[in-house]
């Protein structure tokens, strides 16, 4: 197995840890600490059901007794795609205590990409819920033993059917393995990629709790808050911006929605007295709307997060009239460096800017195409290094080669304007992806599921300015033989076994790609030329 690392220069590890920033923590070290400080109070809310810390704790020993049963080993990789129910808890950190490095899949994702995290992690389980959203996990489960035979373990919430159901029972003549070190990887997230499929994110305990204890103080978490998890808790927003593991770090009280919808989202922020939450741009304009006319009261929020896609300062102005809490706007990554607007900053920095980064040891450099750092204001590529930005992807030479200068920076791939007091403006990005609604779509990765259809001569994937979703994706194909029609396009798409929201939002066919009078262009260009073309026709 090629080793699961996150390795930071001995220098830098130094400086993190003198600075208190590397605590020695790990994930199930704080989780044993809070269920033996405050074993009564409630951890984890989802519908009718109330998890307490005592019992999360019980779970999690019990889950870990029975993925060691079934013949998983510490150090295993396992993909886990469990939706917003309190076994997404248990599951995971019954992983964590079992030695184990979970992989989060989001709910979303079909047999294409869980197949590839298996595959790229070398995983040896799959952890699922039976069914959510009217979709049958263990179908999908099924599909993965046939294709990536390496995932001999299947653990399932609910009706396990033929595989392992999740342990709820502690066997007790299951030994639990000694505690990870903290430098270890704890788990895998993934990125939305920019390039071709998702890549593979390892964090370690230590960087990752530090993201979010910093994060607990920036946001105003305190035992007494109460945390909504609106968007699908396996993305690295709402876990970590302060998100659920933030939460249950402080040990207050996490809220499970099964949608982010104001009609499952505001009922619960009435009945639990919830206090902050974070949603993506398009959600926050819902909610807005939504406010007025609502007979639930909202007024227990003090905070909204807001962020994962570009919130214009038109809408942001309104949040405080609208729903009766502080706006925080919040430009993070997967892959580590997160920014904040203050709780107390002025009106127009919250409304205006990104925010700053977390860490005083955050190293944020804005440069231009040679590398060379931009005056203050004028717009450049972000790249940066910290004590909770990875130093590189797993097993993925190329990506790293592309993602990391030689002295260890991450590349992020957005443009950016640096204020005073670093304070950051998002302008765009460099590499071709469309953030739709905060999901990040490679256009590359779409492009080459549309080049297998037996009609499709050449594709190019585009993003489109979209009101609602801030941007959507556009196909431009090219057909050979038949013309293909969109609709069907789309259908097709869909047997493709990948996430429902990269099957591309619009097609247009389109009879050539003009090219330069050299005749060479690149596909960056090509798309950049095809969206002024196609906007300027509307
Ligand atoms: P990922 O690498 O998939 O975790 O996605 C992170 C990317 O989302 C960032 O690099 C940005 O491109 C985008 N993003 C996140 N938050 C914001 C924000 N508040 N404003 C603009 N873009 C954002
Ligand atoms: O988009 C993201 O990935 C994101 C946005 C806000 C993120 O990872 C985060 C905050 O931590």
């Amino acid at each position: 197995m090629i080793p699961l690392r996150q390795h930071w220069p001995q220098e830098f590890a130094d400086r993190y840890r003198a600075a208190g920033y590397w605590r020695g923590e790990t994930f199930s070290a704080f989780l044993r600490q809070r269920a033996a400080e405050r074993p009564q109070a409630t951890a984890i809310v989802q519908g009718e059901r109330r998890w307490s810390y005592g019992e999360l704790l019980a779970r999690a020993e019990a889950a870990a007794a029975g993925y060691l049963k079934a013949g998983l080993r510490p150090g295993d990789r396992v993909v886990v795609q469990i939706g917003n129910v309190a076994e997404f808890f248990s599951a995971v950190f019954g992983l964590f205590r079992a030695g184990m490095i979970p992989l989060y899949a989001l709910p979303a994702h079909r047999i294409t990409e869980i197949a590839h995290f298996a595959r790229r992690a070398e995983a040896a389980g799959y952890v699922i819920a039976d069914r959510q959203d009217g979709f049958d996990y263990r179908d999908l489960a099924r599909a993965l033993q046939a294709e990536v035979p390496a995932v001999k373990h299947v653990v399932v919430a609910g009706e396990a059917a033929e595989f392992t159901p999740l342990a709820t029972e502690r066997d007790g003549s299951v030994a639990l393995p000694p505690d990870v070190a903290s430098s270890d990887v704890a788990f895998i997230q993934i990125s939305g990629g920019s390039t071709g499929l998702s890549k593979l994110i390892p964090r370690t305990h230590d960087d990752y709790l530090y993201s979010c204890r910093a994060s607990n103080e920036i946001c105003g978490v305190t035992p007494d808050s109460v945390f909504l998890v609106a968007l699908p808790a396996a993305h690295n927003f709402p876990m970590s911006s302060p998100g659920h593991i933030g939460t249950l770090y402080a040990g207050a009280t996490v809220v499970l929605s099964p949608s982010p919808s104001p009609d499952a989202a505001f009922p619960l922020i009435e009945r639990e007295r919830v206090t902050i939450t974070g949603l993506v741009p398009p959600l926050a304009l819902l909610w807005m709307q939504a406010a007025p006319d609502t007979p639930h009261d909202l007024s227990s929020l003090e905070v909204l997060l807001v962020g994962g896609a570009k919130f214009t300062p038109e809408v942001a102005r309104r949040v405080r009239p609208a729903l009766g809490c502080t706006l925080q706007q919040v430009f993070g990554m997967a892959e580590g460096l997160v920014n904040y607007t203050r709780l107390d900053d002025a009106e127009d920095t919250i409304i205006n800017t990104q925010g700053r980064a977390i860490s005083p040891d955050d190293e944020v450099l804005v440069v231009d195409d040679l590398g060379n750092p931009v005056p203050e204001g004028e717009p450049g590529y972000l790249l940066t290094r910290g004590p909770y930005t990875i130093r590189g992807y797993h097993n993925d030479d190329a990506a790293n080669a592309r993602s990391f200068t030689s002295d260890g920076f991450y590349r992020t791939g957005d443009i950016v304007r640096r204020l005073p007091g670093g304070y950051l403006v998002v302008q765009g990005r460099a590499g071709d992806h469309i953030n739709r609604a905060g999901e990040k779509i490679s256009a590359e990765e779409i492009e080459d599921h549309l080049l297998a259809h037996p009609h499709v001569f050449d594709a190019a994937i585009v993003s489109i300015p979209d009101e609602f979703l801030g941007e959507r994706s556009c196909a431009f194909i090219i057909p050979q033989g038949e013309r293909p029609k969109g609709a069907a396009l789309k259908a097709w798409m869909r047997t493709r076994g990948i996430a429902e929201y990269k099957v591309p939002d619009q097609v247009v066919l389109v009879e050539s790609f003009a090219t330069t009078a050299a005749g060479k262009v690149s596909r960056k260009e090509l798309r950049a030329r095809l969206r002024a073309e196609f906007l300027e026709r509307q």
